[in-house]
């Protein structure tokens, strides 16, 4: 397989300074020779360069609004001309708010392609605040909205630009932090949310097979979308939101394996990773591990069983 990595130091989207160091640590890590030890053509494209400040952006709510405007053009066209090349891209972060210029990119790519992105995120948060809902002003808090079609955020690119991800085509997994009025929002519009209470309940197995097997193998491009936060904070410290009770080690590789096994995974966003928090490269090291699973690094030369 040919992986592209593409690094995306942004920080404007959150506030803890530190994952515009995301990128190094995850390539100190060693990702790209554990995906070449795969026997994966791995081309390493450098980090997008920081942009000039957009002028005069202000979006009331929002903290960095003319710098996010500014990053998500640049991330948006970088990322295209990169899933122009072929391959699978790993666009490694940088806060969550550079999805929205990634899976921008990616959804236009499929919508040439006709291809059906479905897109998996999986994230302690939900990421559908608005400028009227968000408690923090933070965008990284926001991203997912964006990418649905919000509205009060269709300016952080140009008129028409967006192909909106549909809400059919979001499914967020590992959810337990969620905002009164986002809660309120993911409601309204039918977002599948698979919450910390459904994984404990269900198994992770269980619930990802069932989703993954609604998905049409011939048109889906799966864009998995992986938040460090998702992660239980014990695992990995690096992470400037964390919150109790994420997924587990063997949780997250069977993920990975599972999505491996699917096929369908056409790319991958790797966020919020804030070296500055981490414990002696422990969440780095797990981040480009967890990459080799979903990219076919397995115990056994055999495929996850199936047991339905
Ligand atoms: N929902 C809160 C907190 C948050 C969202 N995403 C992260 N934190 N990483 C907010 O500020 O929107
Ligand atoms: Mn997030
Ligand atoms: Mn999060």
């Amino acid at each position: 397989m040919d992986i592209s990595l593409l690094g995306i130091p942004l920080e404007a989207g959150n506030s803890v300074a530190g994952t515009l160091m995301g990128p190094a640590a995850l390539r100190t890590a060693g990702i790209a020779a554990m995906l070449d030890g795969l026997g994966h053509r791995v081309r390493d494209f450098g980090d997008v360069a920081p942009p000039l400040p957009a002028e005069g952006t202000r979006i009331a709510g929002c903290r960095n609004a003319g710098e996010i405007k500014a990053w998500t053009r640049v991330i948006h066209d970088r990322s295209l001309e990169v899933l122009g090349q072929g391959g699978i891209p790993i666009f490694m972060g940088g806060d969550h708010a550079l999805s929205m210029g990634t899976v921008s990119a990616v959804s236009r790519h499929c919508a040439r392609a006709e291809r059906d992105l479905v897109v998996l995120w999986l994230d302690a948060h939900a990421d559908f605040n608005t400028p009227a809902t968000t408690p923090s002003g933070n965008m990284h808090g926001m991203s997912l909205a964006f990418l649905n079609g919000e509205p009060s955020l269709a300016a952080l690119l140009a008129p028409g630009e967006l192909v909106p991800v549909p809400t059919r085509a979001i499914h967020i997994f590992g959810l337990r932090s969620i905002d009164i009025e986002e809660r309120t929002r993911l409601d309204d519009h039918g977002i599948d949310c698979i919450d910390m209470r459904a994984i404990d309940e269900n198994g992770v197995s269980n619930l990802l097979r069932t989703l993954l097997a609604g998905l049409d193998p011939e048109r889906t491009h799966l864009h998995v979308s992986l938040d460090v936060d998702f992660l239980d904070p014990a695992l990995a410290p690096a992470v400037g939101t964390t919150v109790p009770g994420g997924a587990t080690y063997r949780e997250a590789h069977l993920i990975m394996e599972m999505l491996h096994d699917s096929g369908l995974v056409g790319s991958l966003d790797i966020v919020e990773l804030n070296p500055f928090l981490d414990e002696r490269g422990k969440s780095a090291r797990l981040l480009a591990e967890l990459a080799a699973s979903l990219f076919g690094r397995t115990v056994l030369d055999r495929r996850t069983r199936q047991t339905t």
